[in-house]
């Protein structure tokens, strides 16, 4: 049976610890829905639309990848879209709270759709989209950081902005 896993995000931008997570998850399930969707303590810089984009380049080499965004719940997307799971990533004890409450919540919502961890890759354990954008707007090199067609949205981003 085909095993569907949804990856949800802010992704403002995808980086590249984003994307380890997203190609870890692949091996394990059939089918990933990578998902864009609103966190409200948070003002992204880049809009949905170029958000979903910016995935879909950085995800091209991997067949099992979706991409989407959505406007609402969590839980409700993954069950419009069937999914078995959802895949979170986890990076130190600093992201722990928020995730236990979060998935708290989701099991609430609907206790049939279970939430996995996996866990950083030692390499990205630091990065995170913030982090990325604060080094960008300081035109320093981000290149091994994010996806090749991320570094380049960041450089026109901030360029646009001066
Ligand atoms: N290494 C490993 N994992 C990482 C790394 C890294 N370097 N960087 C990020 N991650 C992981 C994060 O821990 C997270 O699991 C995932 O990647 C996405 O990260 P972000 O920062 O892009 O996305 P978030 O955490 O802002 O996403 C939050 C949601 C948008 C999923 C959440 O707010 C949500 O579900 N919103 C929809 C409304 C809703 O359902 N709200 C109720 C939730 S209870």
């Amino acid at each position: 049976m085909t095993k569907r896993a949804v990856c949800p995000g802010t992704f403002d931008p995808i980086t590249n610890g984003h994307l380890d997570i997203i190609e870890r998850a692949a091996k394990v399930f059939d089918e990933i829905y990578v998902c864009v969707l609103n966190n409200s303590s948070k003002s992204p810089v880049f809009t949905v639309e170029e958000r979903v984009e910016l995935i879909k380049q950085s995800t091209s080499h991997i067949p099992a990848v979706r991409v989407e965004s959505y406007q609402g719940l969590l839980m409700d997307y993954a069950i419009d879209v069937k999914a078995d799971a959802i895949i979170r990533g986890l990076r130190a004890v600093s992201d722990f709270e928020y995730e236990m409450q979060i998935t708290s919540m989701n099991r609430v919502l609907n206790e049939n759709i279970e939430t996995f961890f996996v866990m950083t890759n030692n390499q990205y354990s630091f990065l995170s989209s913030s982090i990325v954008k604060e080094v960008a707007k300081y035109e320093a090199t981000i290149d091994d950081l994010v996806p090749a067609p991320v570094a380049v949205a960041l450089k026109e981003k901030f360029r646009s902005n001066e």
